[in-house]
Formats: structure tokens, sequence, C-alpha cells
């Protein structure tokens, strides 16, 4: 396996040493190879809001394998997948599902081109919608670890159909729209970033792009693949009140289990095959095991409404932090949202690319392996989010911010 992983963030690159292999995990902890127990803070880069191995999740895979692993076929799990999406996401009124975050929004972007009748996109430095070649360019997560911001064998031809503009900058907005009159297919976005570290735009920001999209007969794509059941029920759509024309979620909604989908209004999903002109497909997606995951986690979610609960954790987590770096005369922002947060050693307020830059990866890996021999895991990556979940709650979120502030105290 190339540098030892299937995808290059878990390889510690950017943080030095060796990733450890992990054996189990339930709850709010890894169980490594070695037989360490790890408080985990990637949650697997998302998806395990409830912790690891949720008995009900569990449960609900076990059932759906008496049935067989996968059909091919329409099947009732996909159907009440679906149905739970439109509940949670009022502005989805169709949903497709796949097998990735890559796929929904590689898929997302098709069909906005074929909507619209339109070749450029446009994206933001650092957002991450996965390894699609037309959204390789200036991205996030492990290509920014990486130094690769912009992949190999992406062709110049691709490339240019590709408009990067800063994050967070209306005005950037308005001069691509000027500059490329009826040019522009969609616009897609994290409404909150979490692939260069965490960050919320300010106030008012995703109103505009709202605005400015719909004046200039684009599609205002919402990749709330992280963001989706994590921020809000709804995700970030719900919190904001922003209604973007489609949205690609993932992560979450297949509990574990390998998913994606996207959705939005009718007239735009309908013009995919077999009903419109952009083709589309997936052997396993729809796969039933994976549903069944998904419905367990959405439902659980929707019995629960955990979102104050992991906010006060968040919180807690995030005030640690800022007392210990305080103590120590330490720069550091602690961006934090519900159960999503990052750590920046910078003075400079993180609101962009640029300025999520200004941290010190060097001292965030030093940061990161005083916690790991403490016991506590961070993603490998100063330009990662990290992921709280309800199995944090008590004893695992008091032993984390105990070592957050002596890890903080002795860098
Ligand atoms: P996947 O293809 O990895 O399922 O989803 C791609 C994707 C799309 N959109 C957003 C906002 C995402 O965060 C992701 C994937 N996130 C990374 C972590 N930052 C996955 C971890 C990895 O690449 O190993």
């Amino acid at each position: 396996m190339p540098g030892g992983v299937n995808s290059p963030v878990r390889a510690f690159r950017s943080v030095g040493g060796a990733p450890f292999f992990v054996k189990a995990a339930r709850g709010a902890t890894l169980i490594t190879a070695d037989d360490r127990e790890l408080i985990d803070f990637v949650c697997t880069w998302g998806p395990a809001i409830h912790g690891h191995n949720h008995p009900r999740i569990k449960a609900a895979i076990a059932a759906a394998l008496e049935n067989g692993t996968s059909f091919g076929t329409p099947n009732p799990y996909e159907v009440e997948m679906a149905e739970l999406i439109v509940k949670f996401f009022p502005s989805i009124q169709k949903v497709r599902m796949c097998n990735s975050g890559t796929e929904a929004t590689m898929s997302a972007i098709r069909l906005a081109r074929g909507f619209t009748k339109r070749d450029k996109i446009i994206k933001f430095s650092g957002c991450y919608h996965g390894h699609s070649d037309s959204l390789l360019i200036k991205a996030g997560s492990g290509a920014l670890t990486h130094g690769n911001p912009d992949s190999a064998g992406v062709p110049a031809s691709f490339a240019r159909e590709t408009v990067v503009l800063p994050y967070n900058n209306p005005a950037a907005l308005a001069a691509a729209f000027a500059a490329n009159p009826g040019q522009i297919a969609c616009v897609i976005i994290e409404p909150y970033c979490g692939n260069v570290g965490f960050i919320i735009p300010d106030a008012g920001y995703l109103a505009y792009l709202r605005e400015i999209t719909a004046k200039h007969g684009a599609l205002l794509i919402f990749d709330e693949v992280m963001t989706g059941f994590r921020i809000a029920k709804g995700g970030v759509q719900e919190r904001e009140k922003i209604i973007p024309d489609l949205t690609c979620l993932g992560k979450i909604i297949g509990g574990g289990l390998p998913v994606g989908a996207f959705g939005g209004r009718a007239d735009i999903m309908d013009c995919l095959a077999p009903l419109g002109p952009v083709y589309q497909a997936g052997t396993l997606s729809g796969n039933p095991l994976a549903m069944a995951a998904g419905i367990a986690a959405l439902t659980l979610l929707e019995e629960l409404n955990p979102y104050a609960r992991l906010d006060a954790l968040g919180r807690q987590l995030r005030d640690a932090v800022l007392a210990a770096a305080k103590a120590k005369g330490l720069p550091v922002q602690v961006p934090q949202c519900g159960s999503m947060f990052s750590i920046f050693f910078t003075a400079t307020p993180v609101r962009d690319y640029a300025t999520a830059l200004t941290g010190d990866a060097k001292l965030f890996a030093k940061f990161f392996h005083a916690c790991l021999e403490r016991g506590v895991y961070l993603a490998p990556s100063a330009y990662e989010a990290g992921f709280i979940s309800t199995a944090h709650e008590g004893a695992a979120i008091d032993r984390a911010c105990e070592v957050f502030a002596t890890a903080i105290r002795d860098l």
C-alpha cells in the first residue's frame, strides 16, 4: 500500500512519526494493535457522532445482514434513507445515494454543469470536496497537509474550468462573476470549512453567496459531507437558514459504512439518468447494509437530539485549551461550533486559507504527539477539524481536557 495507508492524511507525514494500527473501536476510544486505548477526536473523520460501534448501529447492520449484503436493485432500506434525508433537509426534494463524499460532490458538479449548460465552477482555497479532478485545485485536507493542494495528474484544461477564490471574501466573488458573465455553472462550498482546520465564515457571507449565485443563474452547492447532521440535524443550512440548490452528504449517513448522497431541487435532480441526460451510477449505491447503518445513526440523532450536549462538550474542550494557552502566554485560536473544533497556534484570527497557514504547524506537531503520548488522538494534521461524539461525555472529555492542558503547559 503506497505510504502504508489507504488514504494519505492517515500517514502522519505532516506531524512526523509512524501511524499506529487500530484493531477495534468502541465509544470514544480506539484500541490499537499493541493494546493502547486512545481517546479519539477523529471519529473516523466524522461519521462516529454516536461514538464507535454503537449497539443500535451494530444491531441494525446485523439484522440487515440476515437478508444478504447487496441486491443491486431498488430496496426498502434506500427508500427509508431517502425519506430521512428529505425530512432532515427541506432543501432536498430528491436525493441520489452513492458511496462516498467524493462521488457526491463529483456528481453534483456534473449535474450542475448539465443543468446550466455551463462549464466553469467556483471553489474556495482550502475547501476539500474529495478527490475528483475538477476539485483537486487548491484543495484542503490531505492535499494541503502534504503540500500538494493542486494534484499532479489533473490536466490544465480541466483546471482552467475551476475558478478558485479566497474563502469568506465577498469582493472576490463579485469580481469572479463579473469576469465570467454567464459562464459559472455552480459554486461549491463547505459552508463551515473543516478541511483547513475549522472555519466559520463571517456573518452574512453565506447569505451573500446565495444572493449572488441566484442573481447570475449559477447553482449553489453546499458540501455538507462533514457538517451534515453534525453541526445541526439539518446541517449548516438549518443553522444559517440558507437554501442551497444542491447539497452533498456523506460520513454520518453511512453510520461508519461507505455512503455518500447528493440532492436538492427536483427540477435539477430530474436531469439525472434515467430521467434526464446527466449520467451517474454506482454498483453499491443504496447498499442495504450501509443504508441500515445510516438509518440507525439518523434515527438515533432524531431520538437523542444531542446537539446541545455536543456543543457543551465542544465548549468544555475549547475553554480548557484557551485557559492553558493563556496561562502559558501562548497565542492560540480554538474555533468551535457544536462538536467540531480545531486548534491553531497563531495570534491571528483564522478566517481563510491564508490565515490558517499562519498557524505554527511544527508546534501543532509537537502538541499532537504530546497528546498522543498521553492517550489522546487528534487528527494528524494542522489542517483538519476535530470531532466529538456523544460517547465523549463525562470521563473521556474530562480526561482529554486534562491532557490538552498538560500538553500545552509542556510545549
Ligand atoms: P470521501 O470521498 O472521503 O468520503 O469524502 C470527501 C469529502 C467531501 N467533502 C468534505 C467536506 C470532506 O470533508 C470530505 C472528506 N473529508 C476528509 C477529512 N477531512 C476525509 C479523510 C480522508 O481523506 O482520509
